[in-house]
């Protein structure tokens, strides 16, 4: 199926300019993670950077010889399976991992309070059998207030049987048809108080008191915003390789895990529509066959805690024909385009689709675009405004205006709905905020790292 939105040279150039400049658009649209059963991983310093130019001494998790990273590796596994991680210890005090919801055995390292610990330069190892599907975190055991603040966290991922990334017709969160998803993406939240970083980087540990907590920094999987709209693995963010952009059709069924992974909870706000808890604490809110999540739009997501929902956007209700198809607007949609019943509704050549989208609300199809576009002096437009109402079509902007919407999609805003989160030290816009983009049907989605466009 080929894409064939008709724009002018400049339209094209000036958006994909700033695609390469931002990222913006190339993001994942699956969840970056390691897959397999055994993992080695080093408890190591290193650096991050924050959206306001800060660079915040950490500690992490690193796998095999990579460098440290925020949050941790997500491991993902495969249901079933025995699962080992050695630990391994660079750090100047014990750590630990716990995995809530796992029955895990640690063997050599030290005894600990929660756990068995791998000493300063030393090892320990842990093992569980990966008994049931769900979205699951893992964090330090040892010291957590300081070493959890400090960045030793991760995710936890364990795919159904019957799961194979290769077909996404397989794609379920919980094995059952309630969890099938299209796309799936990781929202793993935590905060950040950055005095006691910069207290360790000072050599004045016993200065540190967690009780007085004053979190400056909110992060999605590790970034700050803007930072979160930047691709997965960016090499300007070595030691932050998660990305946090959602990206979707009209229709799609997308799983958002989240993970409370902090210090403090967070009022998690998905924007342009609510969604289906399906899950708490990797289990599946199911009574038999009887479904029993609820429908919502924020999500107070909570330390050590996880939620699952289930996200669909078709555009119902907008009351409006969102692909503009009665307009005259040169935008082609998918499919055999164009056959009998579409219309060149100007007599320029170029044909503009009459028939409904596969998920299109039919109660808006035609429906003209209700009000009249004011002029283009009387606007300001911002960097994620295609020009055009209509989705998938480009309009012409005034310089130096748009350029963030490399295919005419629909931002919305996803983030913490406690607004002072939406801050890198006191600076708006950054902290826990992402976008979700709602593309085109025509607009290639991979589901899996490195999927062939069609
Ligand atoms: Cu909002």
């Amino acid at each position: 199926m080929k894409r064939t939105i008709r724009r002018s040279p400049f339209r094209i150039l000036v958006p994909v300019l700033l695609m390469i400049l931002t990222g913006v658009g190339s993001a994942s649209a699956f969840i970056s993670g390691d897959r397999g059963t055994t993992f080695n991983l080093t408890a190591k310093h290193g650096h991050i950077t924050t959206g306001d130019g800060g660079s915040i001494p950490m500690w992490g998790f690193a796998l095999d010889s990579r460098p440290m990273q925020y949050p941790g590796p997500t491991l993902i596994v495969n249901e079933g399976a025995t699962i080992t991680v050695n630990l391994t210890n660079q750090l100047p005090e014990p750590v630990s991992i716990v995995f809530p919801g796992q029955d895990v055995t640690a063997s050599g390292g030290i005894p600990g309070t929660l756990t068995r610990e791998a000493p300063p330069g030393g090892s320990v190892t842990y093992t569980f059998v990966s008994s049931a599907p769900g979205t699951f975190t893992y964090y330090s055991g040892t010291h957590v207030d300081f070493q959890v603040e400090m960045g030793l966290l991760g995710a936890l991922i364990i795919r159904p049987s019957g799961f194979n990334e290769a077909n996404p017709a397989t794609y379920t969160a919980y094995g059952d048809a309630g969890s099938a998803y299209d796309y799936e993406y990781l929202f793993l939240l935590t905060d950040m108080d950055p005095r006691f970083h910069e207290l360790y980087e000072f050599n004045k540990l016993f200065e540190v008191d967690t009780t007085n907590f004053k979190p400056a920094y909110w992060f999605i999987n590790g970034r700050t915003g803007p930072d979160t709209l930047a691709p997965a693995n960016a090499p300007w963010l070595p030691a932050q390789p998660f990305d946090a952009l959602a990206r979707m059709h009209p229709g799609d069924r997308v799983l958002i895990r989240m993970i409370g992974a902090g210090r403090d909870l967070h009022p998690f706000h998905t924007h342009g529509n609510n969604y289906l808890v399906i899950a708490k604490d990797g289990k599946r809110l199911l009574n038999g066959t009887t479904e029993l999540g609820w429908s919502d739009f924020t999500q107070t997501v909570v330390p050590g805690k996880t939620a699952d929902g289930i996200f669909t956007w078709t555009g119902a209700g907008m009351g409006w024909d969102i692909y503009g198809h009665q307009q005259d607007i040169d935008n082609p949609p998918t499919g055999n385009f164009p056959n009998s019943e579409d219309v060149d509704h100007n007599g320029n050549g170029i044909f503009d689709s009459v028939a409904a989208e596969p998920n299109e609300d039919p109660a808006d199809h035609g429906l003209p675009f209700p009000v009249t576009m004011p002029d283009q002096l009387d606007l300001t437009f911002g960097q994620f405004f295609s020009g055009s109402p209509y989705l998938g079509a480009m309009g012409a902007l005034p310089p130096g205006e748009g350029g963030f919407n490399a295919f005419g999609g629909y931002f919305y805003m996803w983030h913490s709905h406690n607004e002072k989160e939406l801050t890198n030290n006191d600076i708006f816009p950054g902290g826990m905020l992402t976008m979700m983009i709602v593309e085109h049907p025509g607009v290639f989605i991979p589901h899996y790292e490195n999927e062939p466009a069609p």
